[in-house]
């Protein structure tokens, strides 16, 4: 006779290998929705579970608002029923497997907000049961699994990694990535046992190209933390190279170039006008929450953080002494921005660095107008701006200033028409003119 261990182990590995396990995700953002469109295109049934009503009503009618999500490539798994979404948590008690892919934003204070994950988790344990594989996603500081998802769902007779398993899985979407995107990126996961793990592995591996599995939830949480804070310390570097190179009239862009030359041991990063995204500005303060409780001092984030929150007050000192340099106040000068979103190629606008540009700007009395193919508007400390024609704005305004680096724009005609440039991407690197100041 089979211990119920062993049964629950190996029911749900001959579901996930038939494909027959249903598979649920809760999230349906820029991660949640294209996983679940890698497992309804694997031949999983997949419920997609949100709790914005216009969200789950806008997929069941095969439109996606997920950049990396084509309508055409969405439609036909609504159509085929192979994905449907609600926000009807219930249906967590048919699922055999559930991913949790929520916002782990930051409090003002920089502490973490777990609300969504609790509240994710308080709906799962509701509708709990034996037999169930449960991923989280959402990065978080190393502990939360098994600190705080774990005593959320175990109780007697669902013991983890026999009547149910628990892993970690981090997310890795980099929106607007053409080259890497979620079927082709690989995918760390860690079980709370061996035997969560395993079946980790095991559902990842149906739907997903490459699997690295890791001996523990903690190990995978930790993995995307060194990866974000990788970048943001890098980042912050650079913007302080850039910082230095200003002040000794050296061309950072061409430093980091020749540099980049290096065929080994360098990985260029570049200074831009702020750290922007809702991941590499926050994931790392999450590490270095957790490791204070732990008596140390994660020194480097929290000057990365500094230097890279130093970057708007340092482009709008730039804009206003170029301004200068032409015998034009700040105060009463027509800016125009080009770009509100945080990168290049997307219109995501959280954390952008331009919002805080732009705020200064108006602080200081200028008058900003903005362009950006993805944002028709924004919505700004009260006040609402529509966004403009880039090469008439350009030719009209007093500075142009270069936010981020939309490939879209027509530097050539923008440059023509413009008095001034500030360059903040050094987008106008091959368009060598007088009238450009770059970081
Ligand atoms: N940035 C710089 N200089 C650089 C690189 C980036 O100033 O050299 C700025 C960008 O302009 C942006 C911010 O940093 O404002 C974040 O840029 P990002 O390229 O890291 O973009 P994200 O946050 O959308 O995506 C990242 C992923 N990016 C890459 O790996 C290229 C990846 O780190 C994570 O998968 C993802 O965050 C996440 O969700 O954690």
């Amino acid at each position: 006779m089979q211990s119920s261990a062993a049964s629950a182990a190996q029911t749900l590995e001959e579901k996930i290998k038939s494909r027959t396990a249903r598979v649920g995700i809760i999230g349906l953002g820029y991660v949640g929705l294209p996983l679940a469109v890698e497992f309804a295109r694997a031949g999983f049934p997949v419920t997609g579970i949100d709790i914005e009503p216009s969200k789950v009503e806008q997929l069941n009618r095969g439109e996606s608002y997920v950049q990396d999500v084509a309508p055409d490539v969405l439609r036909p798994l609504v159509g085929a029923k192979k994905f449907h979404a609600t926000a009807d948590f219930s249906v967590i008690s048919e699922l055999d497997t559930i991913n949790i892919a929520v916002p782990t934003p930051l409090r003002k204070t920089k502490d973490p907000d777990m609300s969504y994950i609790v509240s994710a988790c308080q709906a799962i344990a509701q509708y709990f049961g034996p037999g169930k594989l449960v991923i989280l996603e959402s990065t978080t500081y190393p502990g939360t699994t098994d600190e705080l998802v774990l005593p959320m769902l175990e109780r007697p007779g669902l013991k983890v990694g026999e009547q149910f398993f628990l892993c970690f899985s981090p997310e890795r979407v980099d929106p607007g990535n053409a080259q890497f995107q979620t079927a082709n990126i690989p995918k760390v996961v860690g079980g709370i046992t061996p035997a969560c793990t395993k079946l980790g592995t095991l559902f990842y591996s149906q739907a997903l190209e490459t699997v690295v599995p890791v001996s523990s939830t903690r190990v995978a949480e930790m993995v995307k933390l060194l990866e974000n804070t990788f970048r943001m310390i890098n980042i912050g570097l650079v913007n302080e190279m850039a910082l230095m190179c200003d002040r000794m009239g050296i061309n950072v862009w061409e430093v980091i170039d020749a540099a980049a030359t290096k065929p080994f041991g360098f990985m260029p990063f570049y200074p831009g006008p702020g750290l922007g995204g809702h991941c590499i500005p926050i994931d790392p303060f999450y590490l270095s929450w957790k490791t204070k409780q732990a008596g140390i001092e994660a020194r480097f984030i929290e000057l990365a953080g500094y230097i890279n929150g130093q970057m708007p007050h340092f482009v709008v000192d730039k804009i206003q002494n170029a301004l200068n340099d032409h015998s034009k106040p700040l105060r009463g000068s027509h800016i125009h921005i080009l770009g509100a979103a945080y990168k290049r190629n997307i219109g995501d606008v959280r954390e952008s660095p331009a919002l805080d540009i732009i705020l200064l700007l108006e602080r200081r009395g200028a008058r900003i107008t903005y362009s950006d193919p993805f944002v028709p508007q924004l919505q700004l400390d009260g006040h609402q701006l529509t966004a403009q024609d880039a090469v008439t704005q350009s030719g009209e305004a007093d500075c142009v200033v270069i936010v981020t680096d939309h490939s879209s724009f027509d530097y050539s005609a923008i440059l023509e028409r413009a008095q001034l440039v500030v360059d903040t991407r050094n987008a106008l690197k091959n368009h060598p003119s007088s009238k450009v100041v770059r970081l």
